[in-house]
């Protein structure tokens, strides 16, 4: 009785749909499995995410079919949107065996500058599974043709079809809350389509980017030629030039830049009883051989890091939401540090960096910005406890780095980008210094940050021991500098009494005034260092470091910073949100602050509000600027003399020790990479660690995902220095 009640009910519309969300369910299964692997590494709530997320959102669109009476409408429509997420489901399964990603809508659109659609045929990346995906599909044709399937004619009511949508909202919306508690700003930011997969599922995904894509092209389609102008313009009445002092003294030599993650200046010559907590960035902070500035500040906006990355060395902010690379760099015409410093003075460029290549969409971004190679963590054994969650600890990163560092062709421009430091700051016993003691500051995201400060600072140390030893320090520069902050204003309280302030009244200015990050440019030799107390921000890198090295005629680049060495610059330091920092008085959520007392201003007179408004209006204008060149990707119309387009398809990232191998070769006895200059020798050798993990064997856990987008999973590959 009751069984067959169960087959009518399957029988009925309801029952209908209910199949065939049970069918997506299982489909979407077998490619989270088989293909997107998306399971290995997943957390708790990922599995649950994973496990539950085709359903909610299957409902939803099949349940559009039941408001349709007829059956000749309610049949065909429930199988199109079926056979339409089917589509779905197996073109991003090709995708992702080619490329390692989820499609785009622009890559679907053939829109996308650096995967335009598949490199190798779909035939060719189909797989034996892929039957299952359409078997079901082929079986019902074929029950249709010949006539072996009724059509229920009965209708379901609109107040049952509406109760189905919705309990379908509601669900889907419960997912959405769950991700978003787990990984806030998810959506937002929407750092990794990989992240986005595995809590929200294929459509959603494909819905966001869809809505990020129309946007998009909505605000590139109004640009206008003429756009450019008001951006040149505003360069021609900005633009600070080269102090003589400085113009070139770094010429010719390497640069290394050593991103460090979360790093707040608030670290350098701090000591927890007596005991610094970075003993080794202070010394470079104050050595003769550096100029290091105090009054640096970041100017990231949801894009974190990415954003950092992009002012950093495109001298242009991130955008007002969601970030540059996540949103746009796929697509996007940079005039970026790499490409210039290779077109001007003939440098190789690399980022090294022990994270999956999709976070941030790098992969895509460093092709659109001229990066020649991109070490991701598929270059490197991030196998058991030598990652964090966020990828390669730092002394394994800087040591393992070694082998394609030392091919790199020089001069290079080199970006390090660590992860240790990165929140929830938790780092493994094994890689605590006995020796170091941190705070009991009630808080174990501070208490926990100096531990992760502390073991970046002897990651950096072990790196320029190895510099020195190898020689590379003395024809090199090295860049440091802090991303964000690490230590959000909810932790702030409890560092306020470890800085000396007191927590009771910590206010706005308070936390704008902790957004200074380290910002130090070590000149090995160079002796006439110092700290300027300048009032900058890291869109102000580009210009000063293109003068340091060199670079002639700066002012044809599209740079919204000054050169921090120019004491001719404004100091009106603009944050991704509008306020602004000046040396004396802040503007933060619109109230006036004394920086000395760190107060509010009461009434502040007349010239002050005048001076002040003045610095918001510049900071406005600088944002809006940059809105216009990056949302419009205005780039695109505005080539400097001299200067040649990047095309991102110039760049393939998978198997770069053979190719650096392989230039090596061709260059024979003119290559300039450190190997060749060793007397072909590995310099392997001079660099010490005491990393815990470093002699550990690679094992099968991992705590991040490996791959490479370029060349799909590298387990395989021979293209490891150390297999
Ligand atoms: C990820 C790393 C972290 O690869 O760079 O980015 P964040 O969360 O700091 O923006
Ligand atoms: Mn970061």
């Amino acid at each position: 009785m009751k069984q067959r009640h169960i087959s009518d009910w399957l029988k009925s519309r309801i029952g209908f749909i209910t199949i065939l969300v049970a069918l997506l369910w299982a489909k979407t299964q077998m490619a989270n499995i088989m293909d997107f692997r998306l399971y290995e590494g997943a957390s708790i709530v990922q599995w649950l995410t994973l496990l539950i997320n085709p359903i909610p959102i299957a409902f939803l669109l099949l349940s559009i079919a039941l408001y349709f009476k007829s059956s000749k409408l309610f049949y065909p429509i429930s199988l199109l949107i079926y056979i339409v997420n089917v589509v779905l489901i197996q073109l991003n399964v090709i995708y992702y065996r080619e490329f390692t990603d989820f499609m785009s809508v622009s890559v679907m659109l053939g829109y996308d500058k650096v995967n335009q659609g598949l490199g190798a045929s779909g035939l060719a990346l189909s797989s034996f599974h892929d039957i299952f995906f359409w078997l079901d599909i082929v079986v019902l044709l074929i029950l249709v043709i010949f006539k072996k399937v009724r059509l229920n004619a009965q209708t379901v009511a609109t107040f049952k079809a509406f109760s189905v949508t919705s309990f379908a909202m509601l669900a889907s919306m419960l997912v959405l809350m769950v991700s978003e508690m787990e990984r806030p700003q998810l959506i937002t930011r929407q750092f990794d389509s990989k992240m986005l997969v595995k809590y929200l599922g294929l459509d959603t995904y494909t819905v966001f980017d869809a809505i990020r894509a129309r946007n998009v092209s909505e605000l590139k389609s109004s640009a206008k030629t003429s756009d450019i102008d008001k951006v040149r313009q505003y360069i021609k009445k900005h633009n600070v030039p080269a102090n003589a002092k400085y113009a070139g003294i770094a010429k010719g030599r390497n640069v290394f830049v050593i991103h460090l993650e979360s790093t707040q200046q608030f670290s350098i010559d701090h000591k927890i009883d007596g005991q610094a907590v970075t003993p080794f960035l202070n010394s470079i902070y104050h050595s003769k051989d550096t100029i290091a500035f105090d009054n640096f500040f970041n100017q990231v906006g949801q894009g974190k890091t990415s954003d950092a990355e992009n002012l950093l060395e495109t001298s242009t902010f991130g955008l007002p939401q969601g970030s540059l690379f996540a949103t746009q760099g796929s697509d996007h015409t940079f005039q970026a540090m790499p490409s210039i410093l290779k077109q001007t003075l003939g440098y190789s460029s690399a980022v090294f960096h022990g994270n999956n290549a999709s976070f941030w969409n790098r992969n895509n971004v460093y092709k659109n910005m001229g990066y020649q190679y991109f070490f991701d963590a598929s270059y490197f054994d991030t196998s058991g406890d030598k990652a964090t969650g966020y990828g390669l600890k730092d002394k394994l990163l800087f040591k393992d780095s070694i082998p394609y560092l030392e091919r790199l062709q020089q001069p290079f421009y080199a970006k390090y980008i660590t992860v240790t430091n990165h929140f929830p700051y938790s780092l493994d016993q094994e890689d605590k210094d006995p020796n170091f003691h941190t705070t009991n500051s009630g808080s174990s995201v501070v208490d926990g940050y100096f531990e992760t400060n502390h073991y970046m600072d002897q990651s950096v140390e072990e790196f320029f021991r190895y510099l020195k030893k190898s020689g590379l320090y003395d024809n090199s520069i090295i860049v440091l500098y802090g991303d964000h902050y690490g230590i959000s204003n909810s932790e702030n309280k409890y560092l306020a009494p470890l800085l000396g302030k007191n927590a009771d009244d910590w206010n706005a200015n308070d936390n704008a005034q902790l957004q200074r990050v380290p910002f130090m440019i070590n000149i090995p030799g160079y002796n006439k260092g110092f700290i300027d107390h300048t009032y900058g921000g890291e869109i102000d890198v580009m210009p000063t470091l293109l003068h340091l090295l060199g670079v002639e005629n700066t002012e044809k680049y599209v740079q919204l910073g000054q050169d921090l060495l120019n004491p001719k610059r404004s100091q009106v330091v603009a944050t991704r949100d509008g306020d602004v920092i000046t040396p004396k008085y802040s503007y933060v959520n619109s109230v006036i602050y004394d920086n000395k007392t760190d107060k509010p201003v009461e009434s502040p007179s007349q010239s002050l509000q005048d001076y002040m408004d003045k610095a918001r209006d510049k900071a406005k204008e600088q944002l809006s600027i940059s809105d216009s060149v990056t949302q419009k990707d205005l780039l695109r119309f505005y080539t400097p003399k001299g200067f040649k387009p990047v095309d991102a398809k110039d760049y393939n990232y998978s198997n770069g020790l053979n190719k650096l191998k392989k230039l090596e070769k061709d260059r024979g006895k003119n290559s300039r990479d450190l190997y060749t200059i060793n007397g072909d020798k590995s310099t392997q050798s001079l660099y010490k660690t005491d990393a815990p993990e470093q002699n550990k064997p690679r094992s099968n856990t991992s705590r991040i995902q490996q791959v490479n987008p370029d060349q799909g999973d590298t387990s395989e590959s021979d293209d490891k220095p150390n297999p």
